[in-house]
């Protein structure tokens, strides 16, 4: 059995739209999430974040409960338009409280704060005006950020610029199925490009800003793999990972597009300006990897023998360690954190309790997968389970539960399930302790 270092960081994640609710509390602004959620027949049964795990006003019992798991670590992110409700001009000093709050509290538990700035939510505001397609995201983004590395980077060190870009530009607005929900292929290379930019302006600013920074940023990575091994399977595989992944990695950690990917584009390719590929590719402090499963090129259907998840997703550890080492092998990479694993599954209450042996096996051979490829030779630092609460599942509204903690969304209910029983237990025999 491999095993992880003793100052490895375990951590679980969450992110702003997913779990404050308060939509338009305290002066808060819209987003877009907020303008599709609320669009009928864009969300599964309409749900939309309104309120959601009202993490807004019940954060302190949310990090109690995170001191009670044992959590070292808590990745957030921040709401643009909770903060600047219009994406640019005037702050709104009670959203910044809040943020200032919630780090606070998590430091008067020894948790260590890992601040997203940007996971999804644009202030509608700045969609108006293009959004992630107009240029000027660049330096507003970069301004966003001067405001919230000033105001917390006293006590927040670990910052992400963007979480998973590709979502953002191909889920926002090639397939349309998140917000701002549009359907415009050469659009969504110009926004993946908009937001690579302004992932290295922003790490600029962050250094500038912030003593001792830790600057990096979250990127999803699905692995193909084949299930025939045919010519045809194996080409398919390559192309998948060339536009989904390197499309992503090699501009930031080798400063270029893949050329098999611009050719494939074409026409359709985004228009690069001079400096913008050495802006991308600033060194970074550390990065997070997304990880859920693998794809399966040749399966005429499930896999047989898999289990799947509720998202249809399969459960299969080892295509994970096989990534995590043919990134370590394929690039000069600075430290990773897996910031992002887990599993949703149909969780039914008993007796105020949640037992999940599907999920608490999910994260067991997923972070056997971890040690393995540590013992590898891969650089690993930390791990963040999906999700600390079952929250707002994008598309999916309040169906797809992927909280080690449940949440009755009636009665704002925390209910224990086996799996944050079993990841206290596991960070209680692995964790150094705090001094
Ligand atoms: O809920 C999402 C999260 O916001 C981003 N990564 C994937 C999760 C599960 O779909």
């Amino acid at each position: 059995m491999n095993t992880f270092p003793s100052d490895f960081v375990w951590g679980a994640a969450t992110a702003s739209y997913q779990i404050e609710g308060a939509w338009n509390a305290d002066g808060k602004g819209e987003s877009i999430w907020d303008r599709f959620s609320h669009t009928p027949g864009k969300i599964i049964n309409n749900d939309n974040g309104d309120v959601a795990c009202d993490h807004y006003h019940r954060y302190r019992d949310d990090v109690r409960l995170m001191r009670q798991i044992g959590l070292r670590a808590y990745r957030f992110s921040i709401s643009w338009s909770r903060v600047i409700p219009n994406g640019v001009g005037a702050v709104n000093e009670k959203g910044i409280d809040f943020y200032d709050r919630l780090v606070d509290a998590l430091l008067e538990e020894n948790i260590e704060p890992y601040a997203t700035l940007y996971h999804w939510d644009l202030p509608q505001a700045l969609q108006d005006k293009g959004g992630w397609g107009n240029r000027d995201i660049i330096g507003q983004f970069a301004d966003y950020t001067a405001l919230m590395s000033k105001r917390l980077g006293d006590r927040i060190k670990y910052w992400a610029t963007l979480n998973e870009p590709w979502v953002i530009a191909f889920m926002g607005h090639r397939s349309g199925e998140h917000a701002p929900g549009l359907k415009d292929e050469a659009l969504s290379l110009q926004v993946s490009h908009h937001l690579l930019v302004a992932h290295g302006a922003a790490i600029d600013v962050l250094r500038a800003t912030v003593r001792d920074v830790k600057a990096g940023i979250v990127i999803n990575l699905w692995p193909s793999e084949t299930m025939h091994n045919t010519e045809q399977e194996l080409q398919i595989a390559h192309d998948m990972w060339q536009r989904d992944n390197a499309w992503f990695l090699d501009p930031i950690f080798r400063g270029s597009y893949p050329a098999d990917v611009l050719e494939f584009y074409g026409a359709r390719a985004p228009k690069i300006l001079p400096g913008d590929m050495a802006q991308i590719s600033r060194d970074l402090d550390w990065w997070g990897v997304n990880y859920y499963a693998r794809h399966m090129i040749g399966a005429d259907g499930p896999v047989p023998g898999s289990e799947y998840t509720e998202m249809g997703w399969e459960v299969y550890a080892p295509a994970f360690e096989r990534m995590l080492v043919r990134l370590h092998n394929e690039y000069r990479l600075p430290p990773m954190y897996i910031t992002e694993n887990g599993a949703a599954f149909a969780d039914v209450v008993e007796d105020d309790y949640v037992y999940d042996p599907r999920r608490v096996n999910y994260l067991e051979t997923h972070l056997d997968a971890m040690a393995n490829a540590i013992a590898r030779g891969v650089d690993l630092r930390g791990y963040f389970v999906w999700s600390l609460l079952d929250n707002f599942e994008w598309a999916f509204g309040y169906g797809k539960r992927f909280g080690i903690i449940y949440i009755d969304f009636e009665t704002q209910q925390r209910i224990w399930k086996e799996s944050a029983k079993w990841y206290a237990n596991f960070i209680r025999a692995h964790q150094m302790q705090p001094a």
